[in-house]
């Protein structure tokens, strides 16, 4: 009845925002994302018991309290009703995220408890059904079921039976592959994800414009990824992000996750690609500052340096892609 996982971030390459059904967490459009390695990980472990008379969750030595443990708590049912157990569970959950770099762990966050809860249970299900039930937790979450490259489908159907990830590429297709992660200090309170997506969704014009183009975009990246052209991929993601962040300006009230530093590192990017007379790098951001840098091997230290330079930026680290998440013997209880 005890199960521990591991389960890595993944960043967007083209990204989710907006959703077509706000409880069963359906995309207006379908993405593409990377899964990182270890560096960016969280372990959880569940175990269901008799004994215990409500759900309780640690989530970095902290007990989760009101409406952070009833998500949790809503969650574990979705396991729970076709376990056909009415046991509580004890779930507890570290993140090994850099200190302070404030990136989103729900994507992780609910992979891991996905599995280990499904296996805490003896659920019998396939990849694609732990996905599909990640999914219900954390959008994102559905994508780092995976290790390397993958897409989350949009699906078609209003019960969400053909909305989940499967795997394009594992991270041996593209072993030079990094994404150079800069920190960025953070000056407001942000607009949550889940607020921020239901405003566009709302009030955006432009959103719609994006709509047409998402599809487009999908099978290029597939393309640059099946093909290793780094080029024409990192040229996509860039594109992608900025017409993310385009219409989450055009919401109303416009929501802004970029700050001055954001906008530095774009212009670096930019530059240094200049330099190189190629497309070395390109940058991604998502519902926040920090900056995501994609790049291969040959750039990736040029690229750093360059980010840790840039005033505002607190702190920068080179992944690789992942393997995706695993079962650990050892549990955190
Ligand atoms: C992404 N983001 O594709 C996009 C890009 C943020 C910007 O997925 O409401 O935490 O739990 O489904 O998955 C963040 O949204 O939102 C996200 P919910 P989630 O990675």
């Amino acid at each position: 009845m005890k199960s521990t996982f591991l389960a890595t971030a993944n960043i967007a390459l083209v990204k989710y925002w907006g959703k077509r059904d706000e409880r069963l967490n359906l995309p207006t459009n379908g993405s593409i994302s990377a899964t990182m390695d270890e560096q960016l990980k969280t372990v959880t472990t569940v175990a269901f018991s008799e004994k215990l008379k409500e759900d309780e969750a640690w989530l970095d030595g902290k007990k989760a309290e009101g409406k952070e443990l009833q998500r949790i708590s809503e969650h574990l049912d979705l396991l729970r009703h076709p376990a056909k157990v009415s046991w509580k569970a004890k779930v507890v959950s570290e993140n090994a995220f850099p200190a302070a770099a404030g990136f989103a762990s729900s994507a992780s966050g609910y992979a891991a408890l996905t599995l280990a809860a499904a296996k805490a249970l003896g659920l019998k299900l396939d990849t694609a059904q732990l996905s599909m039930m990640a999914r219900r937790g954390s959008g994102s979450a559905c994508r780092s079921l995976y290790g390397g490259f993958v897409e989350w489908q949009r699906g078609e159907k209003h019960d969400g039976s053909d909305s989940f990830a499967l795997q394009l590429a594992p991270a041996s297709h593209w072993k030079e592959f990094r994404n150079v992660i800069a920190t960025v200090k953070k000056e407001r309170k942000k607009v949550s994800s889940r607020q921020g997506m239901q405003r566009t969704v709302r009030t955006s014009r432009l959103f719609l414009k994006r709509l047409d183009e998402v599809p487009k975009t999908l099978q290029e990246v597939k393309e640059t990824i099946r093909e290793k052209d780094g080029a024409k991929l990192f040229a996509a993601v860039m594109r992608d992000s900025n017409n993310m962040h385009a219409c989450m300006l055009d919401s109303r009230p416009p929501i802004i996750y970029l700050n001055d530093t954001s906008r530095t590192v774009m212009e670096s990017v930019e530059a240094l690609n200049d330099a190189a007379g190629e497309i070395a790098a390109g940058y991604s951001f998502d519902a926040g500052p920090n900056a995501h840098v994609f790049t291969e091997e040959r750039h990736a230290e040029a690229v750093r340096k360059m980010l840790a330079e840039i005033e505002g930026v607190e702190g920068v680290q080179v992944c690789r892609l992942g393997e995706g998440p695993r079962e650990l013997k050892k549990h955190l209880f």
